[in-house]
């Protein structure tokens, strides 16, 4: 990283060795949406690094793990951040990997903000953009484990299976909580 911050060097919550997913978030305030992706990727098994990469605090930072990613190795990231969420979009910008955006949800507008300014890009960089928060989060690492599987058999039967146990977990009938 070329950038001298007044911040700690990018936090590393999670990190496997050969990552080929990178988790990036503009803020540490958007780990508690973030960390449901990192959950998956783990169950998945799949190699995996989360970073605090903001476009607008830490630009030089975005810049240089955007622009090193696929020569690091990374197949897929996914950018997480909240309000006026650029930090997908210039993430998309500076790599040819495909990213996935999750639209973190903002107090101020509820994520409306975050999810406009992440689906709207312009033609000719996409953003592959998720549901708003937690549910997002955790879709964009699915994702992420469907691209890899179509290259990796294991990881396919892996993700297989963990969709045929969330199939399994689902009553036939609705029950009410006993207090
Ligand atoms: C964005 O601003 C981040 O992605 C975060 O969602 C939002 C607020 O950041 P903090 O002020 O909580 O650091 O850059």
């Amino acid at each position: 990283m070329s950038e001298t911050s007044p911040l700690p060097a990018a936090t590393s919550q999670t990190t496997t060795p050969d990552p080929k997913v990178g988790i990036i978030m503009g803020s540490q305030s958007d780990w508690d949406t973030m960390r449901h992706a990192d959950a998956i990727l783990t169950e998945l098994e799949i190699p995996h690094e989360t970073l605090i990469v903001s476009a607008h605090r830490t630009p030089d930072r975005l810049a240089d793990y955007a622009k090193s990613a696929a020569g690091r190795g990374l197949s897929v990231i996914i950018a997480g951040a909240g309000g006026a969420a650029h930090l997908p979009g210039m993430c998309a910008a500076w790599t040819r990997l495909p990213v996935l955006g999750v639209p973190v949800e903002s107090r101020a507008l509820k994520g409306m903000d975050s999810l406009l300014s992440i689906v709207q890009m312009p033609g000719g960089i996409p953003v592959g953009t998720l549901a708003i928060g937690s549910s997002g989060a955790k879709n964009a690492a699915l994702l992420a484990a469907a691209i890899l599987a179509l290259q990796e058999p294991e990881l396919a039967a892996r993700l297989e299976a963990w969709r045929a146990l969330q199939t399994a977990s689902v009553a036939n009938t609705p029950m009410t909580d006993e207090e």
